[in-house]
């Protein structure tokens, strides 16, 4: 392969990580990923990302800084990051704000915690949260109990109803039984449409805040595809680097008008995030933050929304055709859950022959998983990567056959030749800038 992208400093001074960082190079090159959770982050927020704002610290908030010389463009780079994030969704300054300090989606899910949760074992009695269980497609920060979220908070948990749709009758026993102070809603490998408005009345009927974690749909809620939290949301968080195709990092809204005590949601999130959490803000992700912002306010990026969902509803209904069962029995977003049990293969086997062909997945539990996770029955996928290479759904059909082809057939052969044709599928469709 030609090689696109220049890195005439580092060949020079570390040979053996320029050599890795060409391997990887390769790697995201020739591979077709449907892993829900990455993307191609576009050459201008490559670029903002690795600039000299990584020099800088900054302790603090724009016109409040430990350090002296952030006036001149990091507090500028800051504030115009937080005024985009808050008109890519379409929020008032005067009654939300927006945080972009937060490193990524974990951190930020535990600043906005540590803000307003009393933890387990307070003298003043600790306060309890609702989150969605990791197995029925929630995330570790939602209150699993091997993570901080689990450690540190008490949380109940609520899944998915027979259907496969979040079990909101459960969530509002839940409310009722714990009087939560915090509900948090949004997945990590959920493929239906979230209901944030019927979160929103339970929460008010139980006087609980809510939060939502857009992490993955982030980019579909900016593009048009899902409906907005921010009617019905106290709180918002999501990381940048998924579906809203930017740098690795993340954002944090929350309302200006509503108070916790002396304090309004937002002052404490803030000072949850630093200094509760983390020291100087990464300055050069924050610039790539605004960059992806500003990109993804453009008008192509409604269309490439809209795209993301027609090829996982085109892979959807195609897999199905193949036999595969999946979880809902659909998708409204960007991926999907595939229980692998009628084939009787786990998603452990399942990612590692995918690979071997040239496709990348994860291994995903699935609603009551009989095998651990480190097994699991189901595998992951998402389109919004291969979408962001520009393919389409005629793309997506093909890549039907070959993921039945791999798992119905994984001989050494039959995996290779798979390979040989997705990487020449691949060669056609290069991610941004490695044209
Ligand atoms: N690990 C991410 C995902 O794959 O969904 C969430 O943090």
């Amino acid at each position: 392969m030609k090689r696109a992208i220049k890195y005439p400093n580092l060949e020079k001074t570390d040979p053996e990580i320029a050599e890795l960082n060409l391997l990887e190079e390769d790697r995201q090159f020739w591979y077709a990923d449907f892993i829900a959770s990455e993307n191609y982050a576009s050459p201008a927020v490559r670029e903002a990302g690795s600039s000299v704002a990584t020099n800088k610290y900054s302790e603090g908030y724009p016109g409040a800084r430990y350090y002296k010389g952030s006036d001149a463009a990091i507090d500028p780079v800051e504030i115009l990051a937080q005024k985009r994030a808050l008109k890519l969704f379409g929020l008032d300054e005067n009654i939300w704000g927006s945080n972009v300090q937060a490193a990524s989606g974990s951190e930020a899910n535990l600043a906005v915690y540590g803000a307003l949760l009393k933890a387990k074992g307070h003298a003043n009695g600790e306060d309890t949260a609702l989150g969605m269980r990791l197995d029925f497609g929630g995330h570790l920060t939602h209150g699993f109990h091997v993570s901080f979220s689990g450690k540190l908070f008490h949380f109940e948990q609520y899944g998915l109803d027979e259907k496969g749709y979040i079990n909101y009758a459960e969530v509002e026993q839940l409310a009722e039984k714990f009087k939560p102070k915090l509900i948090v809603c949004g997945a990590s490998a959920y493929s239906r449409v979230v209901d944030f408005e019927k979160f929103g009345k339970i929460a008010k009927k139980h006087s609980a805040l809510l939060m939502a974690d857009i992490a993955h749909i982030a980019g579909l809620i900016a593009g048009g595809t899902h409906p907005s939290p921010f009617p019905h949301c106290d709180i918002v968080t999501t990381t940048t680097h998924k579906t809203l195709r930017g740098p690795r990092g993340a954002l944090i809204f929350a309302r200006k008008d509503i108070k916790h005590g002396e304090k309004t949601i937002f002052q404490l999130i803030n000072s949850g995030v630093f200094p509760g959490l983390q020291g100087g803000p990464h300055n050069q992700q924050t610039m790539a933050i605004a960059v992806c912002l500003r990109e993804a306010n453009a008008p192509q990026f409604r269309s490439y929304a809209k795209k993301v969902i027609k090829n996982a509803n085109t892979l959807c209904e195609n897999l199905k055709k193949y036999g595969f069962d999946i979880i809902s029995g659909g998708t409204d977003n960007h991926l999907m859950l595939v229980d692998l049990r009628p084939f009787t293969v786990n998603g452990e086997d399942a990612s590692e022959w995918l690979h071997q062909a040239g496709i990348v997945v994860n291994k995903n539990a699935i609603p009551n998983d009989p095998l651990p996770p480190q097994k699991a029955s189901g595998i992951r996928l998402g389109t919004p990567a291969v979408t962001t290479r520009g393919m389409g759904v005629t793309e997506m059909r093909q890549f039907a056959k070959w993921i039945h082809g791999a798992i119905n057939n994984p001989s050494e052969e039959n995996l290779k030749r798979i390979k040989n044709q997705v990487k020449a599928l691949c060669k056609k469709f290069p991610p941004p800038g490695f044209e």
